[in-house]
């Protein structure tokens, strides 16, 4: 505990020096959206850490949740700690939203699902799963999106309707299950600290990893107190040693990962894809966003552009309504630092906006036709959004932002302003 303590207050007092500018930072930003709140659950009453998202069609959003704070900040023993899942969030083209947690099919009963950054491709929802326990490293988990009947709330309309003696045949609603397909082993190297993937081919995809060296096999809470410093250290002196890998999945097997040689850099996190050869990655530490353009004769990664948006950014989604990618992050270390003091308060927290003040920004950054450059607009800074923002989705028609989030009981939503 006090090591914990000690390496707490080491990292606090180092990060602050180093940022010291970003206390000063005080910029006017024109908010796109404002009105946040929690998404109300129907069927749980929170998800803790709703960290990625990502749609599946226009009306429907899917998104991981999976206790990382617990897990990755306070390294609790994962026997006590609730394990994630998804939450399908639906309505969203007509306004009238509604979210469940979701029914998975056929995953293995010992198997614990703790999903992080999560990738809709066709049909199929690809998960990565942080895999302590097992004698090998994370696993990526494959589960195909069916389209069901949603029987309970058909069956309560008609109820409804019975006792309103309406005739005549009501439209059923749907929903959405996941129905577990396989998994992808990634080499022990991976345990604990792949972060984030999109998939490229069936049996490809660009995988991030976040931590200077693999995890302990049996849990973050077995790390000693020097991995530990070695880790600040890395990031302290922003010693560049994480990469995007390009793997090959195997079935049931171990996937074969190469690093990209553009790619290192001190904490990739995020990343994403317009599906048409642009990938944007998130460096943490670095408070920037790197844009590559994927070389098909050569097949590597050809570094475009570095845009500094200083903010911690985490995860990176592209908009595919307005072909523009939106970065999310944390704009104040210190509510970071302040985290372990607060989170029983935000995890508990019964109202429907965040009790405990805590600085987002999300920026939008699109192509500019003429100058043929990535631009970064802010859309919304605030702290009051979420705590620990940690990602964010748009629907198409621009009305609606959802946030992500590391550690919050659920994801936010925040409606497009009036100007
Ligand atoms: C969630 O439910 C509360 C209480 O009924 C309500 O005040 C709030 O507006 C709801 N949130 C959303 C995003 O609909
Ligand atoms: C791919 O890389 C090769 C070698 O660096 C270069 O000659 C070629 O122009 C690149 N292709 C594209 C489309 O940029
Ligand atoms: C935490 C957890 O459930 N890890 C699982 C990940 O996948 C491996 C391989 O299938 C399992 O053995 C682990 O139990």
């Amino acid at each position: 505990m006090i090591q914990k303590l000690i390496a707490v207050c080491f990292l606090g007092i180092a990060l602050i020096l180093l940022n010291f500018s970003q206390l000063q930072n005080a910029a006017k930003v024109h908010n796109q959206y404002n009105d946040c709140q929690y998404i109300n659950i129907t069927n749980q009453e929170k998800v803790l850490g709703p960290e990625d998202s990502a749609f599946y069609d226009e009306d429907t959003l899917i998104s991981s949740y999976g206790n990382i704070y617990e897990i990755f900040f306070e390294k609790k023993d994962l026997k006590t700690v609730s394990k994630g899942g998804f939450v399908l969030i639906q309505g969203i083209k007509s306004g009238n939203i509604k979210a469940y947690t979701m029914e998975i099919r056929n995953y293995p009963q010992n198997v614990f699902l703790i999903p992080l950054g999560i990738y809709i491709r066709d049909d199929m929802l690809y998960a990565i799963n942080h895999s302590f326990y097992s004698g090998g490293g994370d696993r990526v988990e494959v589960f195909k999106i069916v389209k069901v009947l949603n029987q309970k709330h058909n069956l309560e309309k008609k109820q409804q309707e019975n006792l309103n003696q309406e005739d005549g045949e009501s439209e059923q609603e749907f929903m959405f299950v996941l129905q577990f397909v396989s998994y992808t082993l990634l080499p022990k190297r991976f345990n604990g600290i792949t972060n984030n993937l999109v998939v490229v081919e069936n049996t490809r995809f660009f995988i991030t990893d976040s931590f200077p060296y693999s995890l302990p096999i049996k849990g973050v809470n077995r790390e000693s107190f020097i991995q530990t410093a070695v880790t600040y250290f890395y990031y302290i002196f922003q010693i560049k040693n994480n990469h995007v890998w390009d793997c090959q999945i195997i079935q049931e097997g171990e996937a074969q990962c190469h690093p990209f040689e553009n790619s290192k850099s001190v904490l990739n996190n995020g990343i994403s894809t317009d599906n048409d050869g642009i990938f944007l990655v998130a460096d943490t530490i670095l408070k920037t966003v790197r844009v590559y353009k994927f070389n098909e004769t050569e097949q590597v990664l050809d570094l475009k552009q570095t845009i500094h948006l200083g903010i911690s950014v985490d995860n990176i989604n592209y908009i595919q309504s307005s072909n523009s990618f939106l970065a999310t992050g944390t704009t104040k270390m210190l509510d970071t630092l302040l985290l372990p003091f607060n989170i029983k308060k935000v995890e508990n927290n019964k109202e429907s906006t965040p009790d405990v003040k805590f600085g987002s920004e999300i920026f939008e950054i699109k192509l500019n036709p003429l100058t043929k450059v990535y631009e970064a607009i802010s859309i919304l800074k605030s702290d009051e959004v979420i705590v620990g923002a940690s990602g964010a989705q748009m629907s198409s028609n621009r009305e609606f932002l959802f946030v992500n989030s590391f550690a919050d009981k659920s994801l936010s939503i925040c409606k497009k302003a009036s100007i």
